[in-house]
């Protein structure tokens, strides 16, 4: 069996980074992901772009170049389409990859599986023609395609109104961008005013976003609610309902995107058995972990957006810290020259994370996409509605893992990803309860799925 000293999982900013500052250290580092090739989320296909015109994406996709030339230099090997599903507490990591199981072991782990975007469950999101802000921009990015128009992007955050612009420029006819944010969203973020204004080259893009939209002519409709998706004839998106302004209005459209920001993807941090605590800002679970990322369980770290959601900014540079300590534990670094390559990292950071809070509170979802109707569907594999789901917390299940039991919630191919945090929320809503007091799935491997037969002949492996 092949032996690692560090094995990580995530070819994003925060894995690159991770990998390549390891190697420059001394350490012998696989690198294993899922995508056919490395950049994560926001450089997705970053070493071979679908799109000529590098206005479109804008210079923060390009940016992905300057991690993926030392990442492609440095000496790991990178292992690409590879699934991880289970990761073992003696640090073993199995993965799947051309059809093939295999087993590495690592001297460290370092999860970088980053964020998946937040389930937004009302009434019609399951009909062909709506589908997250995310998988349009994975189709822009990767195969240059953009969803059929009308279009319509209704949500929250700035991601919602990047892609937006990032769809116009590459010539997509936009009916509108509904923007979800409560009115009370903007109160209680001015509590953290001073953090966003520490961070205010974050703000001044976001507001460039909207700036941009709007003097292109897209129509910008802020406090909108009561969003709904209507099926034509055909069982596909004719129509969006919304209420704006007091009013209920209706779009034709062919597609609808939505979004309601990022949460971190703890499903292998979870499986693993890592503490996670509920963050109320963030409204997600995120590993509890030290300032280097180091997890309760030793020897296994996370970084980046994984970690709690901090953008590709501060992911990057998570990751280079994460590197640094556990090149320390494993006797390649000193002390010294890791407090000193680390100090200028956290300065730089500082500012990064400062405006969090502001940015965390003011793109809270709105309660009708937190705990929605009792007819809207909140398990897309099980068919399960969030009036089931109510009724079975009535019934006096107390947590996900019950529903589960009784329900099938959860069960089905997504393994909770898409349902996890709305189940959550719904039991603990009618129980008068939390989601920190109520829990999450209980997440066991494989996470991914993998078929009988590469199980069966789950090997060692000393090639790459
Ligand atoms: C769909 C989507 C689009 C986004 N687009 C942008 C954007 O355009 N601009 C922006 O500023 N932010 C964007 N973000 C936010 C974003 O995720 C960044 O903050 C940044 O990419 C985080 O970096 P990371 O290294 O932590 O994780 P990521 O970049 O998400 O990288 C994580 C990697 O881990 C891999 N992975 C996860 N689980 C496994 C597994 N079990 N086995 C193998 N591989 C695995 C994934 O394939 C992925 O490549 C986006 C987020 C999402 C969900």
């Amino acid at each position: 069996m092949k032996l690692y000293d560090l094995v990580i999982v995530g070819a994003g900013p925060a894995g690159m980074a991770a990998a390549t500052a390891a190697a420059e250290q001394g350490l012998t580092v696989a690198v294993l992901d899922e995508q056919a090739a490395p950049g994560g989320q926001i450089y997705r296909a970053i070493s071979a772009p679908a799109l000529r015109d590098e206005g479109i994406l804008g210079p923060d996709y390009y940016h992905g170049r300057r991690l993926l030339a030392p990442f492609a230099r440095a000496a790991v090997d990178y292992i690409p389409s590879a699934s991880v599903w289970e990761i073992t507490r003696e640090r073993e990591v199995r993965f799947s990859a051309g059809g093939q199981a295999r087993t590495l072991r690592a001297g460290r782990i370092l999860l970088a599986t980053g964020a998946q975007e937040r389930p937004v469950p009302f009434p019609g999101w399951q009909l062909p023609g709506v589908m997250s802000c995310g998988a349009a921009q994975i189709m822009l990015k990767t195969s240059g395609l953009t969803p059929p128009a009308p279009l319509v992007l209704a949500g929250s955050g700035p991601l919602l109104l990047l892609i937006a612009l990032q769809l116009h420029r590459a010539g997509v006819d936009i009916a509108a961008v509904l923007d979800t944010t409560p009115r009370d969203n903007y109160l209680k973020a001015g509590r953290h005013v001073g953090g966003a204004l520490r961070g205010w080259k974050v703000l001044v893009k976001g507001l460039g976003y909207l700036a941009r939209l709007r003097a292109s002519g897209v129509a910008c409709l802020s406090q909108v609610s009561q969003l709904r998706a209507e099926a034509g004839e055909d069982g596909k998106l004719a129509r969006v309902h919304f209420t704006h302004q007091g009013q209920p209005r209706t779009l034709s459209a062919t597609s609808l995107l939505v979004h309601q920001g990022v949460v971190p993807n703890v499903q292998l941090s979870r499986a693993i058995g890592i503490d996670h605590r509920w963050d109320e800002q963030q409204l997600c679970w995120r590993p509890v972990t030290d300032s280097w990322g180091e997890t309760n369980i030793p020897g296994i770290f996370v970084a980046g957006d994984g970690a709690g959601i901090g953008g590709a900014a501060a992911a990057e540079q998570a990751g280079r810290l994460a590197s640094w300590q556990m090149a320390r534990q494993l006797g390649c670094l000193d002390r010294q020259d890791r407090d000193r390559l680390a100090t200028p990292v956290r300065r730089a950071l500082a500012p990064v994370l400062a405006i969090r809070p502001f940015l965390d509170v003011l793109y809270q979802p709105a309660r009708e996409f937190l705990t929605p109707s009792d007819d809207t569907l909140v398990c897309r594999c099980e068919e399960v509605t969030a009036g089931d789901v109510r009724r079975f917390a009535r019934m006096g299940c107390t947590g996900p893992n019950q529903t589960k039991a009784f329900s099938r919630v959860g069960m089905g191919p997504c393994q909770g990803r898409m349902c996890g945090l709305t189940v959550a929320q719904i039991i603990a809503d009618t129980r008068q309860s939390t989601p920190a007091e109520v829990g999450y799935y209980r997440i066991r491997s494989p996470i991914k799925p993998l078929t009988l037969r590469e199980l069966a002949n789950l090997g060692d492996t000393d090639q790459p």
